[in-house]
């Protein structure tokens, strides 16, 4: 398990006035991506970050945005938000019919193809779209609010798809979207992944909080500490 630790800050658990100090303390201390959470209030409950969001966060800084779409008809989405190169782009496949040529279209315009799992989503759809994918995003909680409790099964999950990665002899970032309090995110990296989108259960309860608890995180993580 030699892959490099990512950490995705989850821009839904901040306010919007507290945006530009966020963004200062992101860099500050090394985030490798910002998690940027789209709603439509169909696929999920709630409505969340567009695409004005999005062009305030470029205009504050270079670090790549992890745009994660829950979307009906996610293709239409990439058109309307103009990813950047070296931006991050997931969707669900089930919100969608030609989720291979999705996959295609986001890694044509110079960002990276990902695939959210739910709870729910079988994990064998990775195989059909392997030639096509840079990351996968699995859910450990149902999709469309922050501050919720982990699903129980995630951990077991984690395993099959660590699993099935290898199998497949795929070596992708395996990041987790969910409650990644440092707890679980010790048991996360050790059921295989390396990329863990951070919200309100772990290091987003304020910039003070979070510039004096990041690289501890990571370490505990790590198990080193
Ligand atoms: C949830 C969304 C997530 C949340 C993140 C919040 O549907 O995709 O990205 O923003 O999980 O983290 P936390 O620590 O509040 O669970
Ligand atoms: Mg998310």
């Amino acid at each position: 398990m030699n892959r490099k630790i990512l950490i995705t800050p989850s821009i839904m658990c901040i306010h919007a006035w507290e945006l530009h100090e966020y963004v200062k303390v992101f860099e500050e201390v090394g985030v490798d991506t910002i998690h940027f959470d789209v709603m439509d209030g169909h696929f999920v409950e709630n409505i969340m970050l567009g695409s004005s969001m999005y062009r305030d966060i470029i205009h504050l800084t270079k670090l790549p945005v992890d745009i994660h779409l829950m979307c009906h008809e996610p293709q239409r989405f990439l058109n309307y938000f103009k990813p950047r190169e070296n931006d991050w782009v997931s969707f669900h496949p089930i919100t969608c019919n030609h989720p291979y040529a999705l996959l295609q279209a986001i890694r044509d315009r110079g960002a990276r193809s990902g695939i959210v799992l739910d709870p729910g989503t079988p994990i064998d759809c990775l195989e059909e779209v392997k030639s096509v994918l840079d990351f996968v995003l699995v859910m450990g909680v149902n999709p469309g609010f922050a501050g919720q409790t982990l699903v129980p099964d995630h951990f077991d999950k984690l395993k099959r798809i660590s699993l099935l990665l290898e199998r497949l002899e795929l070596d992708l970032d395996l990041f987790v979207d969910g409650n990644t309090s440092s707890e679980n995110a010790r048991k996360m990296y050790l059921a295989g992944a390396n990329g863990f989108v951070v919200g309100t259960a772990s290091l987003i309860k304020g910039v003070d909080y979070l510039r004096n608890n990041y690289s501890n995180y990571i370490k505990s993580i790590k198990g080193e500490m």
